[in-house]
């Protein structure tokens, strides 16, 4: 089914003309510890118009969106969640995973030069997009679910055995963002999300496998390397499981306000009551602690796998989320490779219809919704 909507309110460019003045320019968390680092114009702009978002409602993201989906891959322009409701995802997310290696490919088999392709899409559409990292084990070789060994992080640090092999990594990373330049030469600003789900124990950065001390030079160590290497297009987030009972909890390995921009957390449903009390529980906490440290917040992972509920956007997802002000949704990929492995409907798909009424709630942005992030 595919229904165009026509949303009657205003651009968020134009909601966001009055404060821009002053919310665009480039704010003191701009300034790293080197005077001379600034992000681009654009990365605050995104920054600022992040923090606006929840007034209007929020966006819609999805995984991989236009790299592939349930019976297709690689069609120019092809979207799953567009070809159900006639709208690209106002947030995309790509994982970076292999790019460590000097592969061409990632751990999912999708080029880097077809993500650096649509990012410049999503951009273009004037949404934004998201980065994680599924990156291998710098000490064993293994991939970011071997957790046979407890000092990888450790040994990745300064003074470690893997240092130089780990900062070579983030050297590559570094090139792959600094490529994503327009024609115009404009750096695309996407939000980078590395070392997620670190309160649980299934990644070598995971709880267990490294002291909040170590965790937290891991993030500086990945900053200031990005920051050397000239990237300047970058927003960070930190996501943690839904492990955090509560605030001191969610914040025991955070990095600091001066380096994370939106906060955030990942969650998935199996049984339903406790999708909703782990949602309702991590909600409250990324929003104290956003209002009081000013971060933006999202959900930066989520999903039902296979989307059997036919009513799941608005019977689960719609009312979990709409009371809490965050920036963004999202699902995790229509995997082509694994039957059953989605998150979003596809044309056909049970849920399908019931995310077409999703879309059309006056809250939900999509990617003409939102129509620039960057202005
Ligand atoms: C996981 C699964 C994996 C995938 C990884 C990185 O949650 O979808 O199949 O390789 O994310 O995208």
């Amino acid at each position: 089914m595919t229904i165009m909507k026509m949303k009657t309110f205003q651009s968020l460019p134009m909601i966001l003309a009055a404060s821009c003045l002053m919310a665009c320019g480039p704010s003191p968390k701009s300034q790293n510890s080197e005077d001379s680092f600034v992000r681009t114009p654009e990365t605050e702009t995104l920054l600022a118009n992040l923090k606006k978002v929840s007034a209007r409602g929020f966006m819609f993201g999805h995984h991989d969106d236009t790299n592939y989906g349930i019976g297709w891959e690689g069609d120019e322009g092809r979207s799953d969640v567009k070809s159900v409701c006639g709208d690209y995802p106002a947030v995309i997310s790509f994982d970076l995973g292999h790019i460590e290696l000097g592969d061409t490919a990632s751990l999912d088999n999708v080029p880097f030069s077809k993500i650096r392709k649509e990012i410049l899409n999503q951009y273009r559409r004037g949404g934004m997009s998201s980065l994680s990292w599924h990156l291998r084990n710098p000490k064993t070789g293994g991939d970011s679910w071997d957790v046979s060994d407890t000092t990888v992080v450790k040994s990745i640090l300064p003074g470690g055995a893997n240092h130089e092999k780990f900062a070579g990594w983030l050297g590559k990373l570094s090139t792959f963002i600094n490529s994503l330049q327009t024609e115009d030469g404009v750096k695309v600003p996407v939000l980078f999300r590395p070392w997620h789900e670190h309160t649980g124990s299934w990644f070598w950065w995971g709880e267990k496998l490294c002291t909040p001390a170590e965790y937290k030079q891991l993030w500086h160590l990945t900053a200031d390397a990005l920051r050397d290497n000239g990237v300047n297009n970058v927003l960070y987030a930190y996501s943690p499981g839904s492990e955090p009972k509560d605030m001191a909890q969610y914040l025991k390995r955070y990095p600091g306000d001066d380096l994370i921009d939106v906060i955030g957390f990942d969650t998935y449903q199996s049984d339903r009551d406790g999708y909703l009390a782990n949602m309702d529980k991590s909600l409250a906490i990324i929003d104290s602690i956003g209002k009081a440290h000013d971060k933006v917040i999202a959900i930066t992972e989520t999903g039902y796998e296979g989307i059997p509920d036919t009513k799941w956007w608005t019977g689960t997802l719609l009312p979990a989320v709409e009371k809490y002000p965050i920036a963004y949704v999202l699902v995790w990929r229509n995997a082509r490779e694994r039957v059953s492995h989605f998150y979003a409907p596809y044309p056909g798909q049970v849920s399908a219809e019931d995310f077409v009424v999703f879309y059309n709630h006056p809250k939900t942005l999509f990617a003409a919704d939102v129509n620039s992030l960057y202005k």
